[in-house]
């Protein structure tokens, strides 16, 4: 193999094969495997998509699974996953997998915080030890991992928060961003990602899109959104945001959302997202579909012989009724949320796949009024 073969080989690259108004795809590719963009990427924060083997992880259509630094530190920690060979042996998916810092899942779970320039000392959620964060302790850990994709150590303030401190929140997260690139040294065939801060402010959002610029990523995420704004606000603030960071770069809107967060998002030119609701939904109860939402529990269900949705291709679905998938979940089953959540990862992907499509066709509009179109104000 030639040189040239080699490292291309060996690195993270981002293609772009079609837009269509600010909507995007194409495909982000790494020593593991492709990630088709717009990705939707399962959140596994304890090494595991809860209730789902990786192989039905994959059979979704997910390209790339999400992991934290917080709950993997405290529990089983870095060290010991790095001795039994990284996480992706660790928990048998070997796709690509990106890692969140540590830093937003501190502020959201930890006991007695305390936030210095240096970093971010907190008790632990699970035993109340102390544990101490900085930007070079985020990267080793994301390094211990085995991260494909490392994110930047950040600060993340709850909204809504006035001027001065969205400010120097950002600031900060700018100057953790230097440290975190400068900690994460050059690494061949894994990315690290930057993360742009600011709230719904225009300027501030601008201020740190260029603080990113300036030090240089290999994809750049929009963190800070979908912390108690609103759709509306959130979208108002993504109708500038990502327009400030490179086009030739992936663009990853942390932490979101519901489906029509997700189609909105894309329209506005995100590449990439992750959410919990769809595997956490999944276990109580809660179903997403093309017509809309539905909740298993409700005892309308419980002689109905139909599917979930009578389209969708998943295994809950082709198989099982919805007087079946009511009765197991009353009866607190574990297969209930085994099956609800494999719908419901298979439902985000399949809205990621007819994204993918609609855009490399130009029909990104006419694909998005029939999403809307689908869905139904009432019980479905
Ligand atoms: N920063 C990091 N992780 C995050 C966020 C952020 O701002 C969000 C905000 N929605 C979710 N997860 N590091
Ligand atoms: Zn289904």
């Amino acid at each position: 193999m030639s040189r040239m073969q080699d490292q291309s080989q060996n690195r993270i690259t981002f293609s772009l094969n079609a837009t269509d108004g600010k909507a995007r795809t194409g495909v982000i590719s790494t020593p593991r495997g492709d990630i088709r963009t717009p990705a939707f990427m399962p959140v596994g924060t304890a090494a595991t998509v809860k209730a789902m083997m990786p192989e039905s992880v994959a059979a979704t259509g997910a390209d790339i699974l999400l992991g934290n630094t917080y709950h993997l530190m405290l529990r089983p920690t870095a060290e010991r996953i790095d001795r039994l060979g990284g996480l992706h042996k660790f928990m048998n998916w070997d796709k690509p997998i990106l890692t969140d810092s540590g830093g937003f899942q501190v502020m959201s779970l930890a006991g007695l915080r305390k936030l210095t320039e240096k970093g971010v000392t907190f008790k632990s959620h699970i035993d109340g030890s102390k544990h101490e964060l900085t930007p070079e302790r985020s990267m080793d850990i994301q390094r211990l991992l085995g991260s494909d994709i490392v994110m930047c150590f950040d600060e993340c303030p709850a909204l809504p928060a006035d001027r001065g401190r969205i400010a120097e929140s950002m600031r900060l997260s700018m100057r953790w961003a230097a440290r975190s690139k400068e900690a994460f040294g050059d690494r061949p065939g894994h990315a690290l990602f930057g993360i742009m801060q600011g709230g719904l402010e225009r300027d501030f959002r601008e201020e740190s899109a260029e603080a990113l610029k300036k030090i240089g990523f290999d994809g750049y995420a929009v963190g800070g959104l979908a912390v108690g704004e609103g759709q509306a606000s959130m979208f108002d603030c993504l109708d500038f945001a990502p327009g400030f960071l490179p086009d030739d770069k992936p663009r990853y809107l942390m932490g979101v959302g519901k489906p029509d967060d997700i189609v909105g998002a894309v329209k506005r030119g995100i590449d990439m997202m992750d959410c919990v609701l769809p595997s956490r939904s999944g276990r109580t109860g809660q179903v997403f579909t093309r017509h809309g939402v539905l909740n298993i529990k409700n005892a309308r269900h419980q002689d109905d012989p139909r599917p979930l949705d009578e389209s969708c291709g998943c295994p809950a679905c082709r198989n099982y009724s919805r007087a079946y998938l009511h009765h197991v979940f009353r009866a607190q089953e574990m297969i209930s949320g085994m099956l609800l959540t494999w719908h419901n990862l298979h439902y985000f992907q399949d809205i990621m796949q007819g994204m993918r499509d609609a855009i490399a066709k130009q029909a990104f509009a006419e694909w998005e009024t029939a999403f809307h179109a689908g869905r139904a104000q009432g019980d479905i």
